[in-house]
């Protein structure tokens, strides 16, 4: 009986964490709250503004396409209404499993409604939110202290932003086994906004703008990470410290200067991005703004030319880390069947 139980066990470590990963369950936005798929394999349909993915698993290759809205993403039929300046909230499943790695939030305006985009890899986006350590302790992630019980992700989107169609592009990466290149696990999807109340003028700047897949590079430093290993001087890996976001920093966003005139905004807020070294556009982002794009935002394009990025070398290495990741892997298989089961009652 002992045995029996032991197999079973196992068995359902296995099921759990097969079954584990997630997707976005329903977003709330001035005071509604909509219902997206749940349960991607078994599609209902339902009007809703969040696209649904084709399968509740990660994207694994910083270069595929579906990096930009998640596996297969279809087009929602809703494009809902958002203040600028408001919170608005994304429950992902609940629990989510993991408890390692960011929660990053970007916009790009659709020019038209969200629900027309077929093909979300032409969209150029600015970076709204990131959320890495957790409130409690600078060595916990928000992942980890909210997400893996259940509470949903509050963002605020950007206040006296300029009217519009916007996609939002929420992600979640999953970093427990990052300690290997191709090791981290993107679950980027998208909600289709319109942002209507409580507007200005505000603008990302066209520097500021990224593509996915484009954006994100294998070895970026917060994406081929040991988020086990304490840096020198350090009891735990602290995240609050050591812990480099990828897409760059926030940006700031300014007063849309139209076509012509007002000189002022652009080189503000050029100065602080060409300052920071977190920036790690590579050359594949580095191209075109579309002309759509280009005409909404304000003037002087700063994207980085700069070809002399270094990549993290030395940060990863041997067997000592893949052993220690499939320890970590193997205790946070178990723990998704302790907190499933908790949840099951
Ligand atoms: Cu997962």
């Amino acid at each position: 009986m002992l045995l029996l139980n032991h197999a079973l066990f196992a068995i359902s470590v296995f099921v759990a964490h097969v079954a584990a990963h997630g997707v976005v369950i329903s977003f709330t936005a001035n005071g509604k709250t909509y219902t997206g798929e749940p349960n991607p394999d078994q599609p209902t349909g339902a009007a809703s503004p969040i696209r649904a993915v084709a399968n509740n698993g990660p994207v694994v290759d910083v270069s595929d396409k579906n990096m930009a809205c998640g596996a297969s993403t279809k087009v929602a039929t809703m494009d809902v209404p958002v203040d600028a300046g408001s919170v608005v909230s994304v429950q992902w499943t609940k629990p989510w499993p993991h408890q390692w790695g960011p929660i990053i939030t970007y916009l790009a305006s659709c020019g038209e409604p969200c629900s027309k985009i077929t093909d979300p890899t032409n969209l150029t986006w600015f970076k709204i939110d990131q959320l890495g350590a957790s409130n409690t302790s600078d060595t916990t992630w928000v992942q980890g202290t909210l997400l893996f019980k259940s509470q949903p992700v509050q963002l605020t989107i950007p206040d006296k932003l300029k009217p519009g169609y916007y996609m939002i592009r929420h992600e979640i990466i999953a970093l427990h086994n990052a300690m290997n290149k191709g090791g981290a696990e993107f679950y980027p999807q998208c909600i289709q906004i319109e942002v209507k109340g409580n507007t200005g003028n505000l603008v990302p700047s066209s520097g500021d703008m990224v593509h996915f897949p484009g954006e994100y590079q294998a070895n970026d430093p917060g994406i081929l990470v040991d988020v086990f290993t304490p840096k020198s001087n350090e009891p735990t890996y602290n995240v609050k410290k050591d812990y480099q976001f990828p897409g760059g920093p926030i940006p700031k966003l300014n007063p849309d200067s139209g076509d012509a005139g007002s000189s002022a905004a652009p080189s503000a807020s050029s100065s602080s991005i060409s300052t920071t070294s977190l920036r790690t556009t590579s050359s594949s982002s580095t191209g075109v703004i579309p002309s759509e794009s280009a005409s909404q935002v304000t003037a002087t394009s700063i994207l980085s030319t700069s070809t002399a990025q270094t990549p993290p070398t030395a940060s990863v290495s041997g067997t000592c880390h893949a052993k220690r990741g499939s320890i970590k892997r193997r205790l946070e298989s178990v723990s998704h069947v302790c907190d499933l089961n908790g949840f099951a009652g």
